[in-house]
């Protein structure tokens, strides 16, 4: 447990929102960093905290992604893994963690150019995976995800000092407003919403189907939603979300047929390594916070 950081996060008692102290695209002042996002794209990312994009991925290609995960389910060998998480109340899978090592596929689609780069010109650093998932949120059963911030999780539990860290998730199936589609308040990820409760040891095991520390307070939400609205990108599987690790975000459970699944890599700057959770005793487990912090060599 540390104390002393600018960022606190996990408070005794409600304290206000503050600015975010880091940088959202980092570059020195005045510059365009290089790389394969326009002006207009870093602008649109450092104004609303995340970047939807489409027609990165060829539709043939999601199509051989959208296979992984079932293949990846009906591996017998992985189905007792600590890294398999089920949803609260069946026995269906809500997430697999670490598929960037379990999975030769994704593991080569975590080094893949066309995400490393734009990632690395956000960061303006090279970069490694910090944690890699896949989420399933099965038709009827999958549940939603309490409005969070990544990054605060990351912060008071993994120890990851600055937010310098960038999500980029792959839509493997159609979004529409029956199946849960993700829910982020653009513009969030330029305050730090301090979140009151202590952490309880192995809080992991609960937080991953249903998070309750780390939760921003309602006046909070509000407030934030209030100036930037709530967005949920429907349409299509195929289009790669961007987005900054303090962008707050959270879905509904999904109530119709029809599956949810997103396969995403967290990459965080070389510059970024880990430390001592800030508000835990222990750090959570490899499965969640990969501990090969060489930089990746994209392909
Ligand atoms: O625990 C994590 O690393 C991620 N999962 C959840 C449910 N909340 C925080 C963070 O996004
Ligand atoms: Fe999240």
């Amino acid at each position: 447990m540390r104390s002393g950081t600018s960022i606190r996060p996990r408070t005794t008692h409600r304290i206000p929102m503050f600015e975010r102290l880091d940088p959202v695209v980092y570059a020195p002042a005045g510059e365009t960093p290089a790389g394969p996002l326009s002006a207009e794209d870093l602008e649109r990312f450092e104004r609303d905290g995340f970047l939807f994009y489409e027609g990165l991925l060829p539709a043939d290609e999601v199509r051989h992604y959208r296979e992984e995960p079932t293949r990846l389910l009906q591996d017998p060998s992985l189905l007792d893994e600590e890294c398999v998480l089920r949803e609260p109340r069946s026995n269906e899978v809500r997430s697999i963690f670490r598929v960037h090592r379990i999975s030769p596929l994704l593991a080569a689609l975590g080094r893949d150019r066309r995400f490393v780069e734009p990632v690395r010109q956000i960061l303006g650093s090279d970069v490694y995976i910090h944690q890699s998932r896949i989420n399933y949120k099965p038709g009827f059963e999958g549940k939603g995800f309490n409005w969070h911030s990544d990054f605060e999780t990351w912060h008071a539990e993994d120890g990851m000092p600055r937010m310098r860290a960038v999500r980029c998730s792959i839509i493997l199936t159609d979004n529409n407003e029956f199946n849960g589609p993700l829910m982020l308040v653009p513009g969030s990820h330029r305050y730090f919403v301090p979140c009151v409760g202590a952490t309880p040891d192995d809080n992991y095991k609960s937080s991953l189907k249903d998070q309750q520390i780390g939760v921003p307070d309602r006046e909070s939400l509000a407030e934030l939603i209030e100036r930037g609205g709530i967005r949920a990108p429907k349409g299509p599987a195929g289009p790669v979300l961007f987005f900054d690790c303090n962008t707050l975000h959270g879905s509904n459970a999904n109530m119709s047929p029809f599956p949810r699944s997103n396969a995403f890599f967290v990459y965080n700057s070389i510059d970024n390594r880990l430390q001592a959770p800030y508000a835990a005793r222990r750090r959570r487990p490899l499965f969640l916070t990969d501990d090969d912090c060489r930089p990746i060599r994209p392909r």
